[in-house]
């Protein structure tokens, strides 16, 4: 099943070159880890935008809060009462009323962050109702495969460029790969991962999605694409030698120029066994 499914992905990334330079040519924009960069990368879902939110707004000033408050009060006991300043301590050992407060006072601050954490992560893990595609996306030793499981199962491999390939084509080292998986922009993608060996896991940053991709099982995440572009994420679960060679690349294009990539690409696979009949 193997070759005939490289076969296949060969015959393929011929097929696929060619669309993506007619058709997919000038992304407008790209979402991609950069040397020195901090935080998050730009969101470019309505889930990331959330977590964004999440990080950046409830999350960052409150831990830099609690960080000054802590260290302010571990700078006054060291100054204040150490040997010198303060020979004879005192013996008392409780204070009901700052026990009370130190006990409340996180409480509190963890049902407020709850109160924005929840309905996040309850949204970030159900998919909505209404679902546009349906993605399947397998994670192998080392390289990832997808299937468009509503357009008669069209499936390719995914792996990553060399890195002379990715500097002739000019995209980033350790994150392009020969074949991109495409999706529609503003569609709802369902994305159902599992792997074929070892435990792996899809991230894709931008879009807030990263979920296992464990054997035997089939997990369900979502996104909505907001903006068309290329988008990269890797295997983010340490899955053998050659983890970080396994990155991912998504390109969101409009809904006219999928269709004319999937009918091409199907066009191209006319004749080879596809993905799905060939398991
Ligand atoms: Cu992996």
């Amino acid at each position: 099943m193997r070759s005939i499914r490289s076969a296949a992905a060969a015959a393929l990334t011929f097929a696929g070159t060619a669309v993506a330079a007619s058709s997919l040519a000038g992304p407008a924009f790209a979402a991609e880890p950069v040397p020195g960069g901090l935080g998050l990368q730009p969101a470019a879902s309505p889930i990331m935008r959330e977590i964004a939110f999440f990080h950046d707004i409830v999350l960052l000033p409150l831990i830099v809060v609690i960080s000054l408050f802590v260290l302010a009060l571990l700078v006054w006991v060291a100054v204040r009462y150490n040997k010198k300043a303060n020979p004879v301590p005192a013996k008392f050992t409780h204070n009901v009323p700052i026990e009370i407060a130190w006990t409340l006072i996180p409480i509190l601050i963890l049902v407020g962050i709850s109160v924005v954490s929840f309905p996040l992560l309850y949204r970030e893990d159900q998919t909505p109702e209404k679902v546009d595609m349906t993605v399947k996306v397998t994670g192998h030793q080392w390289y990832w495969s997808y299937e468009y499981v509503d357009h008669d199962g069209y499936a390719f491999d995914a792996n990553m460029l060399p890195d002379a390939e990715a500097a002739a084509a000019g995209k980033p080292r350790l994150l392009a790969t020969d074949n991109a998986m495409v999706v529609p922009v503003n569609a709802t993608i369902r994305v159902q991962i599992t792997a074929s060996d070892v435990i792996h896991s899809w991230a894709m940053p931008a879009m807030g999605v990263k979920m296992d991709a464990v054997p035997g099982r089939l997990n369900e995440a979502w996104f909505r694409a907001e903006k068309t572009g290329t988008f990269y994420g890797q295997c983010s679960e340490i899955c053998g030698i050659r983890h970080a060679f396994m990155p991912i690349e998504l390109k969101v294009v409009t809904q006219a120029e999928f269709d004319a990539w999937i009918a091409a690409q199907q066009s191209a696979d006319a004749g080879t066994v596809q993905f799905a009949q060939a398991q």
